[in-house]
């Protein structure tokens, strides 16, 4: 039985790379951050196979202890500041959990490992955010990173880092280049939840206007339980490498909105939406796309889930929790 160890793991890409990985019949090991996350309640009922072990990214002895505790094939570094607008306002805590967490990671795994460096396969969360001001389209593995937030510039020191140590200590460390991908367990701060949430409440009488920022901003918008998917492939590889992973086309914000409303059958969508100046950011990335050939070509890699099909989903589900009164 292989076995794997997850940072992050209450978070959406966590959920859905347990249960793949789970369904593959590894042992499962989550780090869970806090002396009293309330999320473990969630995690021991939704996914009571996981074992749950306590640390912090920016505590190094507390990730070798998780390292020790586990022994893990496979370590998966999904922990972040993962939301783009917060980490403006939080950019020294963002740069220490989302880039310096991540040489803690590596500097814990090498530590674990000793002379024995492909005792453990390394995966690392990297962001399509890292292209920011893109100078490139599709953006593929080799494109000039222009990271414009704190976010992004984080992750940008994370993926650097990967690379190096898989040069210097030839650590089987790959390196994840996701775009945006999203699900029914994303986060009410990402503008797709936030929409399928508010747009549900509309349709059931609770809510009346959503407020949102930039509606003309484009992604390249995928199902997460696809993406983990291919982080797995990864770590299957005999050499490890970097991946852009995304299904190369992008949509805007505005589509998303059309295709939400259209679902619980309002086509005056306009009507209920608003801008508000505090959901602007001091500098947007106005478009991704990627390409994701290598992915294809190397990992056998493609998604499964296109666009309307993941707002579809998205929007189903908020309907179920709210007419459950689950949200
Ligand atoms: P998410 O839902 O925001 O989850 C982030 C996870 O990081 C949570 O489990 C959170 O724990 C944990 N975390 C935060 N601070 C931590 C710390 N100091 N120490 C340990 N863990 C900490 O993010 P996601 O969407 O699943 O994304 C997973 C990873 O992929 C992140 O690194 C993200 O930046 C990256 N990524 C995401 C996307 C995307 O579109 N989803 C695209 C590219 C890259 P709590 O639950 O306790 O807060
Ligand atoms: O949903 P978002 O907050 O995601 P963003 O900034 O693209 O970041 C996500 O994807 C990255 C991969 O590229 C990840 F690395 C990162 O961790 C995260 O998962 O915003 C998407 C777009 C932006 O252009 C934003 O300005 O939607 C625009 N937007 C417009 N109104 C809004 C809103 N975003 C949010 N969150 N809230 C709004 O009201």
């Amino acid at each position: 039985m292989k076995r794997a160890l997850i940072t992050g793991v209450t978070g959406q890409d966590g959920y859905y790379l347990s249960k793949l990985l789970l369904s593959k019949g590894y042992d499962v090991f989550g780090l869970v951050r806090g002396q009293n996350n309330p999320k473990i309640e969630f995690l021991r009922r939704e996914l009571p196979e996981v074992k749950i072990l306590t640390g912090d990214l920016m505590d190094t002895s507390s990730l070798v202890r998780a390292l020790n505790a586990s022994d893990p094939d496979e370590f998966y570094n999904l922990g972040a500041i993962s939301f783009v607008a917060y980490s403006w306002e939080n950019a020294s805590l963002t740069s220490d959990v989302t880039g310096k967490g991540v040489l803690n990671a590596l500097e814990a795994t090498r530590i674990h490992v000793g002379d024995d460096i492909a005792k453990v396969r390394f995966y690392q969360a990297s962001s399509s955010e890292m292209f920011g001001k893109v100078q490139h389209v599709p953006q593929s593995e080799t494109t000039l990173l222009w990271p414009r937030s704190p976010y992004g510039v984080a992750k940008v020191f994370g993926h650097y880092m990967t690379i190096n140590y898989r040069e210097s200590y030839g650590m089987h460390a790959s390196s994840g280049i996701l775009f945006n991908h999203e699900s029914p367990m994303r986060g009410p701060e990402f503008v797709t939840r936030k929409i399928s949430l508010a747009v549900a409440r509309i349709a059931a009488g609770l809510q009346d206007k959503i407020s949102l920022g930039n509606i003309e901003a484009k992604r390249d918008w995928g199902f997460a339980g696809d993406y983990v998917d291919a982080m797995w492939r990864m770590l299957q590889q005999d050499e490890a490498d970097d991946y852009v992973v995304s299904t190369n086309e992008t949509h805007s914000v505005r589509e998303f909105l059309e295709i939400a409303f259209d679902r619980v059958g309002i086509s005056d969508w306009e009507s209920y939406v608003y801008q508000d100046p505090q959901f602007f950011r001091p500098a947007e990335v106005d478009l991704l796309i990627g390409d994701a050939t290598k992915a294809k070509r190397q990992l056998g890699w493609e998604p499964k889930v296109d666009f309307p099909t993941l707002v579809t989903l998205m929007v189903d589900a908020d309907v179920e929790r709210v007419r459950n009164k689950s949200v």
